[in-house]
């Protein structure tokens, strides 16, 4: 049925005023692409590999959407596009990313198009957040429940906790 398919993405900043491009993001996606939306709190974190690059702010957010998986790509990128996000290098610092971590249960491996997002797992700034909001998710390709996966990953951590911030 058109308008339950639940969907989780991640979101994440890391030059200019972030705050303000991760807020408008979110304005833009709850007008027309996601209904039901929530977030999470902003966490504050290191670049991975600690490449020389100024900190992230992310969140995951969710909401259900009538859109494809392949629709709701395009509608994310357009949303970067509109807020001024210009592509240089891959994992170079950018004004606005936004990740499809979750569609369903989906599991897509298309050419450029991976449900759900690979990452998930290695990035603490994506599972605190995602265990946040979403304490009832499971990996629909493993099976593991986002508890287990964040267990793993801080027991085993490459990075430091990434810092929750206020809501404003
Ligand atoms: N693509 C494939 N699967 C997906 C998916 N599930 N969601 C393709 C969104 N896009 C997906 O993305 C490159 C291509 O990935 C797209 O054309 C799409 O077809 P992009 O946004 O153009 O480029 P990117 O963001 O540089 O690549 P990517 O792989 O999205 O980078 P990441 O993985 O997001 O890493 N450190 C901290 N602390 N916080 C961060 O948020 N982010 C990155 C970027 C590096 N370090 C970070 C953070
Ligand atoms: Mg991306």
């Amino acid at each position: 049925m058109a308008g339950t398919i639940l969907v989780h993405l991640g979101l994440g900043s890391n030059l200019g005023e972030r705050r303000g491009f991760l807020n408008s993001a979110c304005d833009q996606l709850c007008s027309g692409t996601l209904s039901e939306f929530r977030t999470s709190a902003i966490y504050e974190s290191e670049p991975l590999l600690k490449m020389p690059q100024p900190k992230y702010l992310n969140m995951v957010v969710r909401g259900l959407t009538q859109l494809s998986p392949e629709e709701l790509m395009k509608k994310c990128q357009q949303i970067e596009n509109n807020l001024g996000r210009i592509r240089k290098e891959r994992w170079g610092s950018r004004i606005i990313d936004i990740d499809i971590l979750s569609y369903g249960d989906k599991i897509v491996n298309a050419d450029n198009l991976t449900i759900p997002h690979p990452e998930i797992k290695n990035r603490g700034f994506v599972l605190l957040p995602l265990l946040e909001l979403s304490p009832e998710w499971k990996d629909p390709k493993f099976g593991t429940c986002i508890k287990k996966l964040w267990e793993k990953w801080f027991q085993s951590k490459t990075s430091d906790v990434p810092i929750k911030l206020m809501k404003m």
